[in-house]
């Protein structure tokens, strides 16, 4: 039965007969000496894979017997490759870059997969079987590729009980009980899936940390995880809790300009790198929600970021330091804060520490604009965190392929050094020249078996991996690519099942929070509607904090005469998102508190406007129920049927909040809702 674990590394036979045909005779034998653990990974996923698409193993030659031949290799475990790819060729795909080139070797055509090293040679295999499940040709190829971005990360909110905070498919994949003697076989199927797209670090636990996994006991779970994860590229990394030196190592403090505390931290990583030589570094979460951080001892964040970076800094070793801060007590915007307390330490950070910055300035809502920090701080690494969780869209109930909204943030203009400075270009170091580049995603992975909930949620995983190798790519290809790797190649089901992906993110948006409502969600668990919560002690919680709907109209004024939170950013974004004219509608109540008669683009009242985004969502939804009920038959019927009852949920809950928002925003509007509109469901 298909359950969904094969994720997108499915190897399903290759069904049309002329490209079985021609796949064969290009694999008629392979040379492939493996001797790394790496090499033998990657051998073992192209034997396997082959297995699969082309019902043959392919036989196994030291040299080149006959045409088809595949060459796989790095020029040091393979000798033949020598003089075949030039090494300026090979020089210019880096460290986790590969070559995939179709040539002739004396009257042979043969297929060689290189880089210049064993990952590098991973990342090209999983390439070229891609090729495969996707029946592309692969008569003539010549691909070159490596990874804009050097950390690209997964980050677990995992913790250590199993359970996984905004996490919705299952408990947590790390058995933490039985580690580290029992080690599940999943663990290596979840590296293999990583590997695949790209990804190159884990941060296993949650960002509010518990001290426990920097003791002994847990340090040993944690390597033998790391263990399973090195073939494959994957670096473990850990979050530190800043008190951890009160709470495990006895201390009286955790200043981190204490000279006992900067020793606990310096033993504590060498501890650490004894057992995981490869460890990849920290990522902490510093006076933000009430996690302790440098500022309980009057030290800012890059007095608590340089401490810990010291400590893993002569073994290599780097630290994330999270800009997701925001305090109650602060009587000011809450989206200024971040900006208010990092950007005047620009320049003060250590050469290993990067600043991870969520996309947008409030908290992942299903639109936001993009994060004022960006462009802002040129002489320090900033990483972009994106949440794949849905915390804020449904969780994995809805179906919501994040791509496109990943991509408006990373094309967005920060005007930081004129025209074209995109969030991509300060995310992968090209505009401000960072070396030190990084993306993390907000895991929804969990053990439920097809390992994120919903089937779709899936592809939310597969595609930041794509964005975090290109940060360029395109959100449509990459999910025209997942369905046919995951569901079928039928052309007419992946040009709806297409449709429907990138129909969804703008469905959410409009039937949750359109024109630039934000956080308007079910108090503290963050679902379904909850736009009247007020009177709650933290206001910085609360829908009516964030909507300020009255009499006159809604919105946050974020300009001048309001908060001001757009002097943040440089003047053209400013000027540009400062004119209610020129502020693009979706992010309208955003930045402005606007008149519910103010006419809108399309002639209607803002209020008119605003009912007619709530009925658009839950319109949308019924079209994607429509085009996935025609898929019946054209894929399995398992996940057909799953995708059919969670769709039919969501168009329950599309209404639920289309009603919920409209009825409480009545209040104030004291307005009818346009003729014709539908009655409550
Ligand atoms: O949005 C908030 C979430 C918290 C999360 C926090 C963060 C891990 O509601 O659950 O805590 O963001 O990103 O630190």
């Amino acid at each position: 039965a298909e359950n969904g674990y094969d994720l997108w590394l499915r190897y399903h036979p290759v069904k049309n007969p002329s490209k079985l045909k021609t796949y064969r005779a290009a694999a008629s034998e392979l040379i492939f000496p493996a001797s790394s653990e790496t090499l033998r990974a990657a051998k073992f996923e192209l034997t396997q894979g082959l297995r699969g698409l082309l019902g043959m193993s392919i036989p196994e030659k030291q040299t080149i017997s006959k045409p088809g031949a595949i060459l796989v290799g790095t020029p040091v475990t393979l000798g033949l490759l020598k003089g075949l790819i030039s090494s300026e060729k090979l020089r210019s795909v880096g460290r986790e870059g590969y070559i995939i080139q179709t040539l002739n070797h004396n009257q042979k055509r043969v297929t060689v997969i290189t880089a210049n090293t064993d990952i590098g040679v991973l990342y090209g295999v999983f390439s070229y079987l891609k090729l495969l499940q996707m029946e592309e040709t692969v008569a003539n190829l010549s691909i070159e590729d490596k990874p804009s971005i050097s950390h690209r990360l997964l980050n677990h909110w995992d913790n250590l009980d199993r359970t996984v905070e905004r996490g919705y498919a299952g408990f947590s994949l790390w058995d933490w009980h039985r580690l580290p003697d029992y080690i599940d076989p999943r663990y290596k199927d979840y590296a293999r899936a990583n590997a695949s797209v790209g990804i190159n670090g884990t941060v296993l636990t949650n960002v509010n940390a518990n001290a426990l996994i920097l003791s002994k006991e847990y340090l040993a779970k944690v390597a033998a995880l790391a263990n399973v994860f090195r073939p494959y590229g994957i670096k473990v990394y850990l979050t530190a809790r800043f008190s951890a030196p009160i709470e495990l190592g006895k201390l009286k403090t955790a200043d981190p300009l204490d000279t006992n505390v900067k020793a606990w931290w310096k033993a504590k990583a060498d501890e650490i790198y004894s057992l995981v030589p490869d460890f990849g570094g920290f990522l902490v979460k510093a006076n933000s929600e009430g996690q302790p951080g440098p500022q309980n001892y009057g030290r800012n964040h890059a007095d608590g970021a340089n401490m810990l970076a010291e400590a893993v800094q002569p073994h290599g070793g780097i630290v994330m330091w999270r800009a997701f801060v925001y305090d109650n007590k602060v009587p000011d915007d809450r989206a200024k804060q971040a900006y208010n307390e990092f950007k005047p330490l620009d320049g003060q950070f250590k050469s290993n520490v990067m600043i991870q910055v969520k996309n947008g300035a409030i908290d992942f809502q299903p639109r936001e604009p993009f994060h004022p920090l960006f462009g802002a701080m040129p002489k320090t690494p900033l990483a972009m965190e994106f949440q794949m969780t849905q915390e804020y869209l449904g969780f994995a109930t809805h179906l919501a392929y994040l791509a496109p909204m990943f991509e408006e943030t990373l094309k967005s203009d920060t005007y930081a050094q004129g025209a074209g400075s995109t969030v991509a270009k300060v995310i992968d170091g090209t505009l401000e020249s960072h070396i030190l580049t990084g993306m993390a995603g907000v895991s929804n992975i969990g053990n439920d078996i097809n390992w994120t909930g919903h089937p779709f949620a899936q592809a939310n995983w597969y595609a930041f991996g794509r964005l975090s190798w290109n940060p360029e790519a395109s959100s449509v290809k990459i999910a025209g690519d997942w369905l046919k790797l995951t569901f079928s190649k039928d052309a007419g089901f992946v040009e709806d099942a297409r449709s429907i992906m990138m129909l969804s993110r703008e469905a959410i948006v409009n039937y949750m929070t359109p024109l630039g409502l934000h956080h308007l969600m079910g108090w503290s668990h963050h679902y379904g509607p909850g736009p009247w919560i007020k009177d709650k002690e933290r206001a910085d919680w609360t829908s009516v904090y964030y909507h300020k709907a009255d009499s006159f109209g809604i919105g946050f004024n974020r300009t001048s005469s309001g908060s001001n939170a757009l002097s943040q950013y440089a003047p053209e974004v400013k000027a540009k998102f400062e004119n209610i004219n020129t502020c693009p509608e979706e992010y309208l109540l955003w930045f402005h508190h606007v008149s519910w008669d103010h006419k809108m683009k399309s002639g209607r009242t803002l209020w008119e406007e605003l009912c007619y985004k709530y009925n658009k969502g839950v319109d949308d939804v019924k079209v994607m129920q429509s085009t996935w009920n025609l898929q019946k038959g054209k894929i399995d019927k398992e996940r057909f049927e799953q995708v059919k009852s969670l769709l039919a949920i969501q168009f329950k809950e599309a209404q639920w909040w289309r009603d919920a928002c409209v009825l409480y925003f009545q209040q104030f509007s004291k307005r009818p809702v346009p003729a014709g509109y539908p009655k409550p469901a």
